[in-house]
């Protein structure tokens, strides 16, 4: 059996090895889990919420040993790999709460009792990127589970290493032989298989946009039901009237998190032409002040890359002349480092503006008022993320309304909340995860008339 050797970003070194699943070993995985279903639909409501609950409480028992596992096997620093397998259990104790508030409707009509069930949708397959192999994880299995589903998890290729234990962690929880299963291995062998197999039946894909598409068209053949969670290009719109320090010392976490390996990355900052040149002056430093280093000490705020291929891609959009205004530090030696990094003045068909860059890149550039702000904005095939800055609450509401993303930020960075939706406009995705409305993306509705006439 092949197996993939995980390597620590940060040292290059060996970190573990893991068997890769091959495409018959999905098929039986994908036999287990049909075989789990019928059962697993059946178990009483608040039987399920109490088994969830159980999962969150095993994996809130193993927070320490998975953040460590993420911070050698991905790289991500140690405060933030904690906050991801602690955002696992939450996510698990939120959905948990599901399975006993699943109602239909009865709705009036003649003759009889009309009324919706939620009904499960079937085996669903939750293909994971390498970028936060727990949060996304999690988002997906979780609600499926609730719904009443039995999951299949794959991993990236690269970054198995907390899916696996993860898994283990279900078992030890209590939760039935395959009905959550995870499967490490190639997107091209155990991905296919998912999308391409009858019996899985959803698929939940976070990833980029290429494969995406991909997907996509293999899931059309068996009109397989997906939610995708793509790309990204999000700006961060800031306006002469905002508080300008503010979002100068906020800006660099905004693009820069998990090394800017992240969808919701603000990675084209637009300023007003008045305050530009002044934002940069308060920008530098803030840069300069990230922690980049070591993921495994404390208080580190950016890690490495993921990988060698992936930060030469990176730096492509970094060549020799690329107007760079100030770049923060990265240590020398092993690991795949690339220091924080920002672009003033871009053009604005520079790839590092309009491509989605996944590293710790950002384009600054002027903008004259607020229709081109948001025409800026909207200039892209992306709609994830962003943010504006302003100190005029109409212009924010105007502004929030009008750029077409799934998510805004209003005089902050917010991050991902488990209990809001999430999820893209355009060419950033399909459908939308997390928050109260999840499990209607795990569920068929079906109508059941009963004739009441004599
Ligand atoms: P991808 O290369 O698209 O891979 C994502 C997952 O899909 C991996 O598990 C991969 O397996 C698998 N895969 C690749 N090719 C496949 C195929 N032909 N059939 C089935 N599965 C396949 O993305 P990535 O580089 O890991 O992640 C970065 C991208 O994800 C970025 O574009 C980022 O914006 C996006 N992302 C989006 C979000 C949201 S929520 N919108 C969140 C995080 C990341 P392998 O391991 O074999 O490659």
């Amino acid at each position: 059996m092949p197996v993939f050797t995980v390597l620590n970003p940060a040292t290059e070194e060996p970190v573990a090895e893991v068997e890769q699943t091959s495409a018959a070993d999905a098929d039986a995985a994908i036999a287990r889990a049909v075989a789990a279903q019928a059962a697993w639909r059946k178990v009483a409501p608040g039987e399920r919420a109490a088994l969830l609950r159980a999962f969150a409480d095993v994996v809130g028992a193993h927070i320490g040993e998975l953040a460590e596992l993420e911070t050698v096997g991905s790289g991500h620093p140690a405060g933030q790999a904690r906050w991801e397998a602690g955002n696992v259990r939450d996510v698990l104790r939120y959905y948990s709460a599901a399975p006993e508030r699943l109602c239909g409707k009865q709705i009036p009509v003649p003759g009889g009792l009309d009324v919706t069930f939620h009904e499960p949708v079937g085996v669903v397959g939750v293909i994971v990127p390498w970028n936060f192999p727990m949060p996304i994880l999690g988002w997906g299995v979780a609600p499926a589970l609730a719904a009443g589903n039995p999951v299949i998890a794959k991993p990236a290729e690269r970054t198995p290493l907390t899916a696996v234990r993860i898994g283990e962690l279900a078992l030890e929880a209590g939760l039935p032989e395959g009905v959550f299963q995870v499967l490490p291995g190639k997107g091209s062998v155990v991905g296919q298989r998912l999308i391409g197999h009858p019996d899985v039946r959803k698929i939940v894909f976070t990833g980029s946009s290429e494969v995406g598409r991909e997907i996509m068209a293999g899931c059309a053949r068996q009109v397989k039901r997906v939610t995708m969670e793509l790309g990204g290009k999000s700006a961060n719109i800031v306006f002469a009237d905002a508080d300008l320090a503010k979002a100068a010392a906020t800006a660099p976490v905004a693009a820069f998190d998990n090394a800017g390996q992240d969808c919701c990355a603000r990675s084209r900052i637009l300023v007003q032409r008045e305050v530009y040149q002044r934002f940069l002056e308060l920008l530098e430093p803030a840069v300069k002040a990230v922690t980049v280093g070591d993921p495994a000490r404390e208080g580190t705020e950016m890690g490495p890359l993921i990988s060698a291929e992936h930060r030469a891609k990176v730096a492509s959009y970094v060549p020799a002349g690329a107007p760079v205004a100030f770049r923060g530090s990265a240590p020398e030696g092993p690991g795949y480092w690339f220091p924080p990094t920002v672009l003033a003045p871009v053009r604005l068909d520079d790839p590092a503006y309009t491509e989605e860059v996944f590293g710790p890149v950002v384009a600054v550039v002027p903008f004259e008022d607020e229709a081109q702000a948001v025409a800026m904005a909207n200039d892209t095939p992306y709609g994830l993320s962003g943010s504006v800055w302003t100190g005029d609450v109409g212009r924010a509401i105007r502004v929030a309304r009008a750029v077409e993303t799934g998510n805004l930020s209003v005089n902050s960075h917010s991050s991902v909340r488990y209990w809001t939706p999430f999820g893209g406009f355009k060419q950033s995705g399909l459908g939308r995860e997390l928050g109260p409305d999840a499990l209607d993306a795990f569920t068929e509705t079906k109508n059941v008339f009963i004739a009441t006439d004599e």
